[in-house]
């Protein structure tokens, strides 16, 4: 019997992928998936799923998940993560959640210091809803609503966040 090397993390289901053909969410997915795997905490974890193209997150991960409205990730996590401590809680967001419309929201789960943890997904737009300038775009990025791409003279230039 040859041994198995390679094998879709118990942590993620079966369902397809509905991203665009080289979309960097399935591989964070993936990634995702075989930390929990591999930390044994899969019946433990409790994920935050986004508004956005992760959206779909609930469909994708084989353990409990919760949808949270545009940007508000953290603040339903503090509340799960809050009543259930023994819980690992996890939000996944993208820029637009979290470097936009969501800014209180991280911004003060940081300073509350809230025990969760947070996979921030930065493809410099916002994906879901046709590829619009986000505050992470950079200085020259062609985006939906800068299609001569972005002008620091209009547009400030990109937030710095990891
Ligand atoms: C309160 C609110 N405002 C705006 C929207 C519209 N909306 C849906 S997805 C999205 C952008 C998501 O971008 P991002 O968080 O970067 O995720 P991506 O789709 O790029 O993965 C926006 C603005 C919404 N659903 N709710
Ligand atoms: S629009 Fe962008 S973030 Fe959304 S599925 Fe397609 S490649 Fe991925």
């Amino acid at each position: 019997m040859g041994e198995v090397v390679f094998k879709r993390p118990e942590s993620l289901t079966n369902k397809p992928f509905h991203f665009c053909p080289g979309c960097h969410h399935g591989i964070a997915h993936r990634i995702v998936a075989q930390v929990i795997d591999e930390l044994g905490i899969r019946e433990d974890t409790i994920g935050i799923a986004p508004v956005g193209c992760a959206v779909f997150l609930y469909d994708y991960f084989n353990l409990d998940v919760s949808e949270s409205p545009h940007g508000r990730a953290p603040a339903v996590a503090t509340g799960i993560k809050r009543c259930m401590p023994d819980k690992v809680v996890f939000c996944y967001q993208g820029d637009g959640e979290i470097t936009a419309i969501g800014t209180a929201e991280i911004v003060h789960a940081a300073n509350r210091g809230e025990n969760f943890t947070v996979i921030y997904i930065n493809n410099a737009v916002y994906g879901m809803t046709g590829g619009q300038m986000a505050p992470t775009t950079i200085v020259g990025q062609k985006a939906s609503t800068c299609p001569y791409g972005r002008d620091p003279q209009n547009s400030g230039y990109p937030i710095r966040m990891s």
